[in-house]
């Protein structure tokens, strides 16, 4: 979509340290960080959000986001004292980039908040 900050970010339109990138996904850091790590990993493709995901994508696209998002715990060394993998999904989720994305936060003790 042309005027997606994220479609723009995948495509390298706007300037962005990309963090993991293959075929189908690509992942940078949040650019308003909640917590000392947070990161982004999005599809290439234009997605709205999670309820837009088709059977097929289920199936194919979003191991290839927990790939990148595992790859990404190992490299920033989450994996040992943890962290949240979040997906904020239309308005009452509080969803403000209308382009799917899964954040990952860690470095820190994160609280509670579930809604
Ligand atoms: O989260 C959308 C997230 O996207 C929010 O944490 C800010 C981040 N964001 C917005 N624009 C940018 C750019 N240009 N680079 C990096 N990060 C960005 P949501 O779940 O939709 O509330």
């Amino acid at each position: 979509m042309s005027d997606c900050i994220f479609c723009k970010i995948a495509k390298g339109e706007i300037p962005s340290e990309l963090l993991y990138e293959n075929q189908h996904v690509v992942a940078f850091k949040d650019i308003n960080p909640q917590a000392p790590i947070h990161l982004l990993v999005i599809p290439k493709e234009h997605i709205p959000s999670a309820t837009d995901l088709t059977a097929i994508q289920i199936k194919e696209l979003i191991p290839e986001i927990f790939t990148a998002i595992h790859h990404l715990v190992k490299e920033f060394n989450l994996d040992s004292k943890g962290y949240r993998i979040v997906n904020n999904c239309g308005q009452f989720g509080g969803q403000s980039v209308t382009h799917l994305h899964f954040h990952i936060l860690g470095g820190q003790q994160l609280q509670l908040s579930l809604g």
